[in-house]
């Protein structure tokens, strides 16, 4: 691994990601033990997560994908043309090209931290809207982000579907939001996916798939763990779980313990009781209240809101 694809990464002398081998051997040794979620996306991960979209139960994607068809006009109609589209994240080969199509934008910027996904999507972007400039920035958009020139006269959109902010505590995603307006500037825009709180049954089944593609996701961090961290923990006696946490409007995923256990990760003993757990992701749920509260925290003021049919999932627009 020579190319720059890895320049973000920070290696050690065996090839160990530094940051996440302090991420797990933190958060394997505190109270509630929880590993962040960014850490279930390595390729294994990533290609589990796209088989998640096109499960049965898993409504996001679909909700998200349906208001992008239906609403084009309407989202011509408030954001306007000639606006560089800045995707926070490398883009999905369907959302994005509904999303350009409707609102006929002046150049298109994805952002990633990852090399590889961001040049896919790049020449994947440039191929269907020929003509349409594209400038693709490896950056983490956790960090404010100095835009190309090339774009630095436009007013800008920037994109983020999916509900990846529900991925954040709030204090975390209200400071992704203000970085976020600083990195677009003044008269931007934001045009950001927000999934809603619905009922629990529906969300547990949604993060707890009959197919269990969403279990092997969650397993997937376990085994990675061991893969890359010399770990021994035995995947076997962790089970998936999905679970509502009402206080704070989240799904929260665990891997729970079968049985009493021990094991090794990069030389450190870690024990966990019979039903003790390993907390891996939250997915926070908003309703109209909470997602304007959340936005107009981050320094954005939402100014219009669109549904899937179903109402199950929100984009929302909102100005700088
Ligand atoms: C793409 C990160 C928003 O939280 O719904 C899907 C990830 N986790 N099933 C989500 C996920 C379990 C997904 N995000």
């Amino acid at each position: 691994p020579s190319n720059n694809d890895l320049r973000l990464v920070d290696l050690d002398d065996d090839g160990v990601d530094r940051a996440f081998r302090s991420d797990v051997l933190q958060g394997l040794s505190e109270d509630q033990k929880a590993i962040p979620a960014r850490w279930l996306y390595d390729d294994a991960g990533s290609g589990l997560f796209e088989d998640i979209t096109q499960v049965e139960e898993y409504y996001p994607t679909r909700a998200e994908t349906e208001i992008l068809r239906a609403q084009g006009s309407a989202f011509a109609e408030a954001i306007g043309p000639g606006r560089a589209v800045v995707e926070f994240g490398s883009g999905s080969s369907v959302k994005t090209p509904l999303l350009l199509t409707a609102i006929d934008p002046a150049a298109y910027v994805p952002l990633d931290i990852s090399g590889d996904f961001l040049r896919a999507a790049a020449a994947d972007l440039s191929a269907k809207f020929l003509g349409l400039p594209v400038h693709p920035v490896e950056a983490d958009f956790m960090r404010r982000v100095e835009l190309p020139d090339a774009i630095a006269s436009m007013p800008n959109l920037g994109f983020f579907p999916g509900s990846t902010i529900g991925n954040m505590v709030p204090r975390t995603a209200t400071d992704l939001l203000r970085t976020m307006r600083e990195t677009l500037g003044e008269g931007s825009k934001l045009l950001i996916g927000m999934d809603l709180v619905k009922e629990p049954t529906v969300l547990e089944a949604a993060y707890d798939d009959a197919k269990g593609v969403t279990a092997e996701f969650n397993l997937n961090l376990a085994r990675r763990i061991n893969r890359e961290l010399a770990g021994s923990i035995p995947v076997d006696q962790l089970r998936h779980e999905a679970r509502w946490n009402d206080d704070f409007a989240r799904i929260e995923m665990h891997l729970v313990a079968q049985s009493a256990l021990s094991f090794e990760v990069a030389g450190q003993t870690f024990v966990m009781a019979h039903g003790e757990t390993i907390h891996t992701e939250n997915s926070h749920k908003f309703t109209r209240r909470s997602s304007s509260t959340l936005l107009l925290a981050g320094g954005w003021t939402p100014v219009a809101r669109w549904l899937d049919s179903g109402e199950q999932f929100s984009l929302i627009l909102a100005e700088a």
